[in-house]
């Protein structure tokens, strides 16, 4: 591999529940921001953001956390150099192809069964990252077993969904190389349609938990650039 990112000590990031920079460099000179419950102030003002393309009333997930700057713009290149060297492959349901791409490491999925198997390991390339990304859901890195890398070529997207429930309950995922938007929608009691966007900015991060990831549905518009996302999952059975 050519491309690799400074290694990290994962006990020592695990338990940190607001956002880190790669170098450790303290927050008031890293600029990352994080929003969610605890720190909302970039997000879930009623009011504010409001899409006009999504009808509903506008709600912010609870279990939804943002964290920008979770990658510098040098490691972030570093990591697109190594990235585009990977065999990815469209998700294929019901026959058709996807324009967005995949490669899944440490976990694999077939979206047609369902079901997980065994995957290459995940690679080094990927371990800080992996670090970070537990850091921000307080978690042992080790319990994220899936890396579940994402091409989406320019005017691809991904539909609304759920993540497959053999995955665990938090999910982090790390945007690369453009920004997109996620959108979120779920149906309140009597039917009321409720909805969320949030940006993803390039090398940011999200977290999805609790009502985020199990009540809420998400999804990606077209991107306008060419995107890569990293997601980390956990399994919820021992496979
Ligand atoms: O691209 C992203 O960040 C979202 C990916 C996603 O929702 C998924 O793979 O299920």
């Amino acid at each position: 591999m050519r491309h690799q990112l400074p290694e990290r000590d994962g006990t020592k990031a695990a338990g940190v529940t607001s956002c880190v920079r790669l170098d450790g460099a303290p927050k008031t000179t890293a600029r990352a921001a994080c929003s969610g419950r605890r720190l909302g102030m970039r997000v879930g003002v009623p009011g504010n953001r409001r899409s006009m393309a999504m009808r509903g009333v506008e709600e912010h997930p609870i279990g939804l956390r943002y964290c920008e700057d979770m990658v510098t713009v040098e490691e972030e290149a570093q990591l697109e150099g190594w990235l585009v060297t990977l065999d990815m492959e469209p998700v294929v349901m019901h026959g058709i192809p996807s324009r967005r791409q995949v490669g899944h490491f440490g976990v694999g999925y077939d979206y047609q069964a369902w079901t997980t198997s065994q995957a290459d390991r995940i690679p080094r390339e990927l371990l800080d990252l992996r670090v970070r990304a537990a850091s921000i859901a307080a978690v042992q890195p080790s319990t994220f077993v899936e890396a579940l890398v994402t091409r989406y070529p320019t005017g691809a997207g991904i539909g609304w969904h759920r993540d497959a429930s053999a995955f665990g309950p938090i999910v982090v995922g790390v945007s690369l190389c453009a920004d997109a938007v996620m959108r979120f929608q779920r149906q309140a009691t009597g039917g009321e349609r409720r909805v969320f966007e949030q940006p993803l900015a390039r090398r940011s991060a999200y977290l999805l938990s609790g009502a985020a990831r199990a009540a809420w549905q998400h999804s990606v518009p077209a991107v306008k650039q060419e995107r890569w996302s990293v997601t980390f999952r956990q399994v919820r059975h021992a496979m």
